[in-house]
């Protein structure tokens, strides 16, 4: 059996974490039985969540996970796909994970407002003492990473414009097709819901949340996948 290691669930969604919402959708969209146990990036292969243990290996990043379960369960979401269809999944999921995950990311920490709704449900169990301290010096820890990433190197408004732009890009290729590449779900739609599915549903604003509920087409592709998939977190 699967077991699937990623932080609990919060604010409605799958998980907080976009990576671990795109991996457990894949394992639902493919039909892979798994089984959930709670775990944080300090207890992770590679420091990071989501991963995964089965037959006594440990296995850190949801692409590689995905990859792992192609060969080991079949390929019955992208294992149809044109090399061409392939190559635009492929494309789409780096400007979701390698930019607009990071909009994201920047919307939580960034923003005040935000920041105080994320540290609340983050440092939950924390003892009141350190409470007092430990948000903000990790908050200051992932603002450092953001300006070595990037991201951290813009104004605000240019973050959200980034993301903005991402977002209709996403809109113009998805059209009015049920999912990304057509018809049927594939392991991009699984990122797709993960990335922008949480920007969408999550309680952090920002113009690029706007952008997206703005969209009939985007928030029915997002909202579609949650009734097929995650109906049970309803
Ligand atoms: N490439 C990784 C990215 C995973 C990732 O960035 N996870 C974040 C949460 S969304 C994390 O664990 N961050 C903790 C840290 O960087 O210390 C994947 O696809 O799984």
């Amino acid at each position: 059996m699967i077991i699937l290691h990623q932080p609990k669930r919060a604010f409605g969604l799958p998980c907080p974490s976009a990576f671990c919402v795109k991996l457990e959708a894949y394992l639902r969209m493919a039909e892979v039985p798994y089984e959930l146990l709670e775990g944080e990036p300090t207890d992770a292969p590679k420091g990071k969540v989501p991963w995964i243990t089965h037959n006594d290996k440990a296995i850190g990043d949801s692409s590689l996970v995905i990859e792992y379960l192609k060969c080991e369960f079949g390929d019955p979401l992208d294992g149809k796909l044109s090399v061409k269809e392939w190559a635009l999944g492929h494309a789409i999921q780096k400007m979701l994970e390698e930019s607009l995950y990071f909009v994201s990311s920047y919307s939580k920490w960034a923003d005040d407002e935000s920041f105080a709704i994320y540290a609340a449900e983050l440092f939950q169990g924390m003892p009141e003492e350190q409470r007092a301290y430990v948000p903000e010096m990790v908050r200051g820890k992932v603002l450092e990473k953001f300006k070595a990433q990037g991201i951290g190197r813009h104004s605000s408004a240019e973050v959200y414009a980034i993301g903005c732009k991402d977002v209709a890009s996403f809109i113009a290729l998805l059209g009015d097709k049920p999912y990304l590449l057509g018809a049927a779900p594939t392991s991009f739609d699984a990122c797709a819901l993960g990335v922008i599915g949480n920007l969408k549903d999550g309680p952090f604003k920002s113009p690029v949340q706007d952008e997206i509920r703005a969209s009939a087409s985007l928030s029915g592709y997002i909202d579609r996948m949650r009734a097929n998939y995650f109906s049970d977190l309803a």
